[in-house]
């Protein structure tokens, strides 16, 4: 499998600063990132690169998300930087794929915001099951000034968060049973984002919930460590987990957005001209990789159907017993958080929903 996908225009840069460098002095590293050029006359232009890291396979909307970032990035700084993208953990699950961001050796990765309230609890806030109406008033809050406040709040974690992107409204799957209502989720063995408001939450609808990195999960759900798993419906089938999953319910229970992180002492050591350009590339990047993810959500559950899994629609009465059950999660993760700060976001919504 092709390790990650590099553009002409990469490659050739690539070999001409090796040309240079290996002109210049012997400590001058070709990718920018590190060692330190002799004290030449003057410096050659140092190609940087940025090593993007994701979860998903080369096949979903957040794959091809990161190419479209590396084409606007390499296009307008006129290969000054260039990226890397890895897919399907190449570098690491999450957490890892964070940390690494948080020590300087991977400059980009774009996790769930699940997994990031691991390092900022306040994160969480935006897990709260059926938070977010629809997509649109998701898009309004997250880009607009609540949004962005929590965007800043990563910088005392070495981390900068240049844009929010799309996961999508997460659907139950799982081999043991049509799951219609409360009373279908007792005893299943779910697997959940390492995220303890996950966790309570799907303890509190009857379930046993197993926290798993998403690099573990098609695995475990094939090995019958874990009887279901929650994702959007193009996470679903992009990764096949119709091969492993009978089941399928559009609960629809939280909608999780990605979140374009950047290693902050990469990004502090750009020109202010190129923090500009990795910026609003994050974030147009953005716009086109939320469209494809729409489309591909739309679209594949009929495909997973013709895949042979069954399909169960979740009636509003049977959400609102779901909502009821949660709710006792939801308000001690608010007062944990900051009622304030939470208020602010419902406010947000209510103001998205006019
Ligand atoms: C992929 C994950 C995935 C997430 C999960 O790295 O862990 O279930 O929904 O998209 O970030």
């Amino acid at each position: 499998m092709k390790k990650f996908k590099r553009t002409f225009s990469t490659i050739l840069l690539g070999s001409m600063a090796f040309v240079l460098a290996a002109c210049g002095s012997s400590d001058t590293t070709t990718d920018g990132n590190s060692g330190s050029a002799a004290s030449e006359p003057e410096a050659t232009e140092q190609v940087k690169i940025i090593r993007a890291g994701i979860g998903l396979n080369d096949e979903h909307p957040q794959f091809k998300g990161l190419l479209k970032f590396a084409e606007l990035v390499e296009e307008r700084t006129e290969g000054a930087i260039v990226v890397e993208a890895y897919h399907s953990g190449q570098l690491g699950d999450d957490r890892s794929m964070m940390e690494a961001l948080q020590l300087g050796t991977q400059e980009v990765t774009v996790p769930s915001t699940a997994p990031i309230a691991n390092f900022i609890s306040e994160f969480s806030v935006f897990d709260f099951p059926f938070l977010f109406p629809s997509s649109e008033v998701a898009d309004a809050v997250l880009d607009g000034e609540v949004g962005q406040k929590f965007l800043g709040k990563l910088e005392n974690q070495n981390l900068v968060g240049l844009a929010y992107w799309e996961n999508g409204f997460r659907d139950l799957t799982n081999s043991k049973r049509a799951v219609a209502s409360m009373e279908d989720f007792k005893g299943l063995a779910v697997r959940t984002m390492e995220n303890e408001l996950h966790l309570e939450a799907f303890r509190a609808l009857g379930a046993n919930p197993t926290p798993m990195a998403f690099t573990e999960l098609f695995t475990a759900l094939q090995q019958g460590t874990v009887d279901g798993q929650e994702n959007p419906v193009a996470t679903i089938y992009l990764q096949a987990f119709h091969e492993v999953q009978g089941h399928v319910s559009n609960t629809h229970h939280i909608y999780s957005p990605f979140v374009f992180l950047m290693s902050k002492t990469f990004f502090d050591g750009l020109t202010a001209e190129h923090q500009e350009i990795v910026s609003e590339a994050a974030y147009e990047a953005g716009l086109y990789q939320r469209q494809l993810n729409r489309e591909a959500n739309a679209q594949y559950l009929e495909n997973l159907i013709e895949e042979g899994m069954t399909f169960t629609e979740i009636t509003p009465e049977a959400r609102a017993e779901m909502v009821e059950a949660i709710q006792p999660v939801l308000d001690k993760y608010a007062e944990r958080i900051g009622a304030e700060l939470v208020q602010e976001v419902y406010d947000a919504i209510e103001a998205a929903k006019q």
